[in-house]
C-alpha cells in the first residue's frame, strides 16, 4: 500500500511525497505506518544505494528533503506517548575549522530521521559544546573536523567532553578522518557519510 510512497522518497520527489502522505492521513491510515512503510522504507533503499555508488550525494539530499517535508506533515499526527523522538544530539564543527558543508548534510539528515539537533555552527570551542551538551542533556555530540590540523584537536576535545560530561556519546566525521583514528582518539564513532552517520547515531544512542 506504501510502495508508491516509499517509491517516491527513493526518486526525492517532494512535492508527490507531500501530498501522498496527506492524502494517506486523510484517508485515516496509522501515521506510524506512514512513516515506517513508506518513508523510512524509501531512504532505507537510499542508504543501500549510496553505499553500493548507485546513487550519488545530490540525489540522496533530494531523497531527505522529501523525507524531511513528508515527515513534517507526519509530525503532529503522532501521539504524545508514542516514541518517534530518537534522541538529541549537539552538532559541531570544531573550533579553528570553518568547514560546514558535510556537518550541515548530517545534520539535515539526522533531523529528517528523528533526532533534534543543535547545530552550533563552525568554530565552535569545546567549552561550548560541553555547555550546550549539559544544558539540553544532549545524548550525543557530533563533531566535525575537516583539516588535518583541527582533526589533531579532536584528540584533546573528546577528552575534555570525557571529563566533563557522563554518559553522552561522541561521534566525529570528516573527509580525513578514519576508524582507527577515531578509536585511537577514545570517540564513541565515526562516520564517513551522512547515512552512516545516521545508523551510527542511532546505533549510539540506542533508541
Ligand atoms: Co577548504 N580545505 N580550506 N575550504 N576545502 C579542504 C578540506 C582541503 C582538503 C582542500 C585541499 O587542499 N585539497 C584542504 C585541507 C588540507 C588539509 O588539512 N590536509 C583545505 C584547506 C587547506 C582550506 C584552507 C586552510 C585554505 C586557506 O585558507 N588557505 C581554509 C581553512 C579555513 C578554516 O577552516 N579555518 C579553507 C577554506 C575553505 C572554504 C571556506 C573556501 C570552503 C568551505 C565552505 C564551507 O564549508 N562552508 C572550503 C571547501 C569547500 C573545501 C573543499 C573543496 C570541499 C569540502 C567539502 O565541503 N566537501 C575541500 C577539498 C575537497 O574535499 N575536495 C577543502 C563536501 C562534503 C559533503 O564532504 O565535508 O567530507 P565532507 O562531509 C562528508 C563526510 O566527511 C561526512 O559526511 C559528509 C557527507 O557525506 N562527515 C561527517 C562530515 N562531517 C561529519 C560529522 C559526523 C559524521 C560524518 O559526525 C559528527
Amino acid at each position: 500500500m506504501f510502495d508508491e510512497l516509499k517509491d517516491t522518497i527513493i526518486d526525492g520527489n517532494e512535492q508527490k511525497a507531500k501530498a501522498l502522505t496527506a492524502q494517506f492521513l486523510n484517508a485515516g491510515e496509522n501515521p506510524r505506518e506512514i512513516l515506517d512503510k513508506g518513508l523510512l522504507a524509501g531512504m532505507e533503499v537510499v542508504g543501500r544505494r549510496f553505499k553500493t555508488y548507485e546513487m550519488y550525494l545530490p540525489e540522496v539530499l533530494m531523497s531527505a528533503s522529501a523525507m524531511k517535508t513528508a515527515f513534517n506533515l507526519l509530525k503532529p499526527h503522532f501521539k504524545k506517548s508514542e516514541d518517534i523522538f530518537l534522541g538529541k544530539v549537539v552538532m559541531a564543527t570544531i573550533e579553528g575549522d570553518v568547514h560546514d558543508i558535510g556537518k550541515n548534510i548530517v545534520s539535515m539528515m539526522l533531523e529528517c530521521c528523528g533526532f533534534e539537533v543543535i547545530d552550533l555552527g563552525v568554530d565552535v570551542p569545546v567549552r561550548k559544546i560541553i555547555e550546550t551538551c549539559t544544558e539540553e542533556t544532549a545524548d550525543l555530540i557530533g563533531i566535525s573536523a575537516l583539516l588535518t590540523t583541527t582533526m589533531m584537536a579532536l584528540e584533546g576535545a573528546v577528552r575534555m567532553i570525557r571529563g566533563e560530561t557522563t554518559g553522552v556519546k561522541v561521534m566525529v566525521g570528516g573527509a580525513p578522518l578514519t576508524h582507527e583514528f577515531a578509536e585511537k582518539i577514545g570517540a564513541d564513532g565515526f562516520a564517513p557519510d551522512a547515512l552512516r552517520a545516521i545508523n551510527m547515531a542511532k546505533g549510539l544512542i540506542g533508541k
